[in-house]
């Protein structure tokens, strides 16, 4: 009986790691590797772009906290999932990136399609392996491994074509075994922290990405919630606190509007605790927002401050919810906040994002989160629509709202609702994008046809890359490689086989929305806005 291929190896140990999806567009070089994932149990999703194709991985592990899986061929595959893997770098997704490449014997004198995808992965991944004749069963396990533990991010695996073929031995696995919270060692750095925690009158907390990633939100939200403290996130950890509690302050990093109230509130604070915060997603506006020597701050992080983007008082690496744990460990809750700055602070939010447009962008987010259910998941691309949905959008629950935020890159709204309603079928899923942001991966809507997935996409369409539009106004330069024509995108929906409306008020939006909910294929809403309507508004 021979042993499996190093393919089988790679696929079922996928599948022992909870993969069920893998995303991407097939070449030569993949095909013994796409069979294998299939016949392991894990679905080949076949997109029209490897970058689209790491996004709807990325939506997957976003609902489901298994690694995301990205094929792609040789050369220009591999190159097309540039993008995506660096934003899972920056984004902290593990995302196992499978290249096909030819064998080392083959590469000494065939040069077509050939390139060093591993010099060109380094960079932005974790770790980059190609795949030896033995072996494969232990580095695949090792590139998960790599991928989950903090912080999280992309692994790349270059397989060449033999090797995907070569006979393994068949052994049991996996040897993973994830790591045991670490808690703070009890000691005089844990005691000045308790000491200042029981001694602070307007402690305010900042939540980020570790947070998600350690799944420790309760314990955050509860600390929060025991302390009186109000909490402030990045837009990733929206919904750590569902957004309509009184201490939920919404999302930060790339508003200055939102920094005007943010910040001075952050200034007040006699006591600023860090739980996750990665400043990842910050604008220079959060570059050094307190001087360590006379703020008190105390910081749980899953990775020791080497960016500099801020300082602590005090540091501990390791478990964000553990150290929280022992942060409160014998201190008592007291009020806080007796002048009320924080209830304040939420309504001047309110007011400055939400005011009563009888149509606009505003609108249109309050709108669509009015119809939609509170468990609904959304998703949102990168622009001046992202700025401001990200401060209206009220978020319910942890991973409530899918953005890219560390790298910010168009595209990515659409195939990260894809593969988040891929993986909870059951979920209302609607992605927000701007016009451009669309047109960069409107062939998806193909892949969604294919699929047979009932998203909802609600696109801004002013026709202008509005945030850089605004950007150059800014600097008075002159219009410049902002403005673009109409598309017809009802026009196009209903071409790659899904329903498409154009709505340019709130009532034919919201009526909209109703219809796309119970229809059984996407539906992609036009709301059609002015040019400049973010004017003052981000
Ligand atoms: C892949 C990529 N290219 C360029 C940019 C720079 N960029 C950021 S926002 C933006 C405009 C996006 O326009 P649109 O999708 O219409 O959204 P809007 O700003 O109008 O809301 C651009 C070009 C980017 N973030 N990502």
């Amino acid at each position: 009986m021979p042993g499996p291929s190093a393919a089988d190896v790679i696929a079922r140990r996928l599948h022992e790691a909870g993969c069920r999806h893998a995303f991407g567009i097939p070449g030569g070089e993949v095909l013994t590797l796409i069979d294998a994932l299939d016949r392991a149990g894990i679905a080949f999703v076949l997109t029209k772009h490897e970058n689209s194709a790491g996004f709807m991985a990325e939506g997957v592990y976003q609902r489901t906290g298994a690694p995301g899986v990205l094929v792609a061929t040789i050369g220009p595959g591999a190159a097309n999932a540039v993008n995506v893997v660096a934003n899972a770098e920056q984004d902290r997704v593990p995302l196992i990136v499978l290249t096909g490449c030819v064998d080392d014997d083959e590469a000494l004198t065939y040069t077509h399609q050939v390139f060093d995808h591993g010099a060109v992965f380094g960079p932005i991944t974790k770790a980059s392996f190609r795949v030896p004749h033995a072996g494969a069963d232990v580095l695949i396990d090792k590139a998960v491994s790599i991928a989950l533990e903090q912080r999280p991010g992309p692994v790349h695996i270059d397989l060449p074509i033999a090797v995907a073929k070569s006979e393994q031995p068949d052994r049991p696995g996996p040897r993973r075994v994830a790591p045991s919270p670490t808690q703070p060692a009890e000691g005089a750095d844990l005691e000045r922290a308790r000491s200042w925690l029981a001694e602070a009158e307007r402690p305010l907390m900042i939540a980020g990405l570790d947070v998600l990633t350690q799944g420790c939100p309760e314990a955050v939200a509860g600390f929060a919630e025991d302390f009186g403290v109000p909490l402030i996130t990045t837009y990733k950890a929206k919904g750590v606190l569902p957004e309509d509690h009184a201490l939920a302050l919404g999302g930060a990093g790339l508003s200055p509007t939102a920094d005007g109230t943010l910040l001075p509130l952050v200034e007040r604070a006699d006591l600023v605790l860090l739980a996750g915060y990665d400043p990842i997603e910050m604008r220079t506006g959060w570059r050094d927002p307190w001087d360590p020597a006379d703020k008190r701050v105390v910081e749980f992080t899953a990775a020791a401050d080497s960016h500099y983007m801020h300082q602590a008082g005090l540091c501990f690496v390791g478990d964000v919810g553990a150290g929280l744990a022992s942060l409160r460990d014998g201190i008592a809750a007291r009020p806080t906040w007796p002048d009320g700055e924080p209830a304040a602070a939420k309504q001047a939010l309110a007011a400055a994002f939400n005011p009563n447009e009888a149509w606009g962008p505003a609108a249109v987010v309050q709108t669509v989160r009015a119809v939609l259910p509170r468990n609904a998941v959304a998703t949102v691309d990168s622009g001046a629509h992202r700025i401001l949905l990200s401060q209206v959008w009220e978020t319910y629950e942890p991973r409530g709202l899918l953005q890219s935020s560390g790298l910010c890159t168009m595209g990515c709204a659409l195939p990260l609702a894809m593969g988040a309603k891929l993986a909870e079928p059951e979920r209302p899923v609607v992605a927000f994008t701007g016009d451009a942001g669309l047109e960069m991966v409107l062939g998806e809507l193909a892949t969604l046809r294919d699929l047979g997935l009932p998203v909802v996409v609600v696109v801004f369409a002013d026709s202008s890359l509005a945030l850089i539009e605004l950007k150059q106004r800014d600097r008075a330069l002159p219009n410049l490689g902002v403005d673009y024509a109409e598309t017809d995108f009802p026009a196009v929906a209903q071409a790659l086989g899904g329903r498409g409306v154009a709505v340019e008020d709130r009532e034919a939006l919201a009526a909209a929305v109703s219809d796309a909910l119970a229809a059984d294929r996407f539906t992609l809403i036009a709301c059609r806005i002015p040019r400049k309507s973010y004017d003052g508004r981000l």
